[in-house]
């Protein structure tokens, strides 16, 4: 039995690090992780631009705890609005990495959105000739779709006359959820389409939500799926194909705001992440395939070296705290809180919160 597995330093391709005091308190755990993140631009005041991108990286790197080898590679929430010269200015300065379109009012802060692909055409092809991946949030925002169809829907509605329209574009489907995103994603042959998976939706299926009452804290957008759905997203995750790979979707809510009659939507699996994924791969027999799905495959879609330095995740059962708590007040509850992982992270211990 394998008591130890030493991968590359992994990256996050999708994380919500949020501002201010949460920021103080969570990036700690994915810089424990993780060697660089794709950070997600929905903050109250969404990152519309360059210029509030930089300002943005510049408070995440003031906010790492000493010592911490971590790169935030950031993202410009597209609108209606937005301007192509912008984008690529701070594409080709290096301070974008990627553009996200949200769907307006698909998800958390996503009212802003963009209302229809033809809005952002011409930023699109702007995109496309300079090589810049556009990060899609993939539902269906009609509110006559089932929200368990919504990504499914999107595919056939927006997905694919997108990538027929833009030929060239790259493009990530964002925390796959569906049997059905899995299979369009490795029926693609253009080499330019790739998609995350998240740990939540690798080990559990929607019954999850509404075991022995309802769960909030595993309530996060898009919603977990059938069993069916659960199975296809570990076949690809764990099958070596280059074209899927880590992106955590951590999306951090106070507990008092999760545990109330409208609850928010996302899960914080920052300080379980990887243990998560390499749980759901050994049951799969696959923790040969963790390091290309870690590590390997979203560097070589996004054109960077893979990381030097390495991590190494051991066999030891550990109980996952129930609370994380916030230096401002308030407290989080982790994914997988309260109970116990077989694989913890070595020399990687999880940080206590740093105060602000
Ligand atoms: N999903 N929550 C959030 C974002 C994600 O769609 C997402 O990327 C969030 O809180 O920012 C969630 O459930
Ligand atoms: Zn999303
Ligand atoms: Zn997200």
């Amino acid at each position: 039995m394998t008591t130890r597995i030493t991968l590359r330093r992994p990256d996050d391709w999708h994380l919500h690090l949020r501002d201010g005091a949460m920021l103080q308190t969570v990036l700690s755990y994915s810089a424990a992780q993780f060697g660089r993140a794709i950070v997600m631009p929905n903050l109250k005041t969404p990152v519309t631009t360059t210029a509030l991108a930089r300002a943005y990286r510049e408070r995440i790197v003031a906010a790492l705890p000493p010592g911490a080898d971590f790169v935030p590679l950031m993202t410009v929430y597209l609108c209606d609005g937005t301007s192509a010269d912008d984008l690529c200015r701070g594409f080709e300065d290096g301070v974008l990495t990627a553009a996200k379109l949200y769907p307006a009012g698909a998800t958390t802060h996503s009212e802003h959105g963009v209302t229809s692909i033809a809005k952002v055409a011409p930023v699109l092809e702007t995109m496309q000739a300079i090589g810049m991946p556009l990060l899609l949030h993939g539902e269906s925002t009609d509110p006559a779709v089932d929200v368990f169809d919504r990504e499914a829907v999107f595919i056939e509605s927006t997905l694919r006359p997108l990538l027929r329209d833009f030929p060239a574009l790259k493009v990530v489907l964002e925390h796959i959820t569906t049997e059905e995103a899995a299979d369009f994603v490795r029926a693609d042959a253009s080499g330019r389409l790739a998609a995350t998976i998240t740990p939540q939706h690798l080990m559990f299926n929607r019954n999850a939500i509404f075991t022995g009452g309802i769960r909030p804290h595993l309530y996060c957008l898009p919603v977990l799926k059938r069993e069916r759905h659960r199975l296809a997203l570990r076949r690809v995750a764990t099958s070596g194909d280059a074209r899927f790979f880590l992106g955590t979707d951590s999306a951090p809510h106070l507990r008092t705001l999760k545990e109330t009659g409208c609850g928010c939507a996302g899960i914080f699996n920052a300080p379980v992440a990887l243990q998560s994924y390499c749980t759901a791969f050994e049951e799969e027999g696959a923790l040969d395939k963790l390091e290309a799905f870690a590590s390997l495959n979203g560097p070589r879609f996004y054109g960077l070296a893979p990381n030097e330095a390495s991590v190494t995740l051991e066999r030891s059962s550990w109980e996952v705290p129930q609370d994380v708590e916030l230096a401002a007040g308030g407290a989080l509850h982790p994914f997988l809180g309260g109970s116990r992982l077989p694989w913890a992270l070595r020399d990687a211990p999880v940080p206590e919160p740093v105060a602000a």
